[in-house]
């Protein structure tokens, strides 16, 4: 059978398909189902530096191909992640994402230096969420991208990857991937949710889920072709930054097709939130049965390999 695994930082990982933060893994019990199944990571929910109970609900939908959410980071606090991955590596041995999305710079500083004593093994700082009340999407703000990661780069000992929101425009693609290189940024995570969709239901005449007035991060189906795009275009610009790709992966076929962009290993988001946990073995099945019917023995043999009409 062909050869999934990959590496991130000097982090091997098994297979190169795991759960992206965000769904089912805010408690110890929605971590632990994502540790016994074949996800060969396993990435928390952004923490702040306080537990947060997170947007009024409902606040979480589904599509018929994907999902809209404006949780707003419900979590436990990052004390509580240092905990639980503590717990969780002791129990799972398997490598542990944390995600990190503080609400001010200073907060960031403190939870950063504070995962250098934990059991997590990479660190993703989590810029890009649109659903925040009161806050617009830090990733789009590049004076305080490259602030903020100039200091959680300094802080941190461990590798520190960066969750970026989608961007649209090659001038932004390149602005970001300049900010990037100035700083120690082990890996991109690509793309958080699209911010800011609507959706409408036509007979009620409402909006279908209730904060900021039913605007919601889109994800799912939709936005696979942005992420795409957005693994694409920072491939091109950062040959040698790993990237996760993030985003409509609902098939082996979408993660083969994301390795050809350029992607070194995939995150799972909306997929998981509504087929649970054997997605993880469903896909990572279909790439290594797709990758045969090629010929592709490991993912080096394809990866970063599109090919353009030019
Ligand atoms: O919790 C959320 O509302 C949320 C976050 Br932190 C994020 O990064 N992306 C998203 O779609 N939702």
């Amino acid at each position: 059978m062909p050869d999934i695994s990959t590496q991130i930082a000097g982090i091997k990982l098994e297979t190169c398909v795991f759960n992206a933060s965000g769904p089912n893994d805010v408690t110890l019990g929605e971590l632990e189902t994502v540790a016994k199944s074949v996800s060969s990571a396993i990435t928390m929910k952004s923490c702040t530096l306080k537990p947060r109970k997170g947007n009024p609900e409902p606040r979480y939908h589904d599509l018929p191909e994907g999902s809209i959410n404006s949780m707003g980071l419900p979590n436990l606090g990052y004390k509580e992640y240092i905990r639980l991955a503590s717990i969780l590596k002791s129990k799972y041995n398997k490598p542990i994402v944390a995600s990190i999305s503080g609400l001010a710079l200073e907060d960031n500083i403190i939870i950063f230096k504070a995962f250098n004593e934990s059991k997590a093994d990479l660190i993703e700082f989590n810029p890009g969420s649109p659903n925040t009340i009161g806050k617009p999407t830090m990733g789009y703000d590049f004076e305080y991208l490259d602030r903020s990661l100039n200091e959680v780069t300094k802080i941190c000992k461990k590798p520190v990857g960066i969750k970026l929101p989608p961007y649209f425009d090659f001038v932004h693609f390149e602005e970001v991937a300049k900010i990037i290189k100035k700083h120690k940024v082990a890996y991109i995570s690509s793309i958080n949710s699209i911010g800011n969709a609507l959706v409408i239901d036509p007979v009620k005449e409402q909006v279908a889920i209730k904060p900021k007035g039913g605007f919601c991060g889109l994800g799912g189906k939709y936005i696979k072709y942005t992420t795409l795009a957005n693994v694409r275009k920072f491939h091109e610009l950062l040959p040698n930054v790993p990237i996760v790709g993030c985003g409509g992966i609902y098939s082996g076929i979408d993660v083969f097709e994301l390795v050809l962009a350029g992607a070194t290993a995939v995150q799972l988001g909306t997929i998981f939130m509504q087929e649970g946990p054997s997605c993880f073995k469903r896909i990572q099945d279909e790439l290594r049965g797709y990758m045969k019917s090629k010929g592709y023995k490991s993912l080096g043999d394809f990866r970063g390999k599109l090919k353009t009409l030019d």
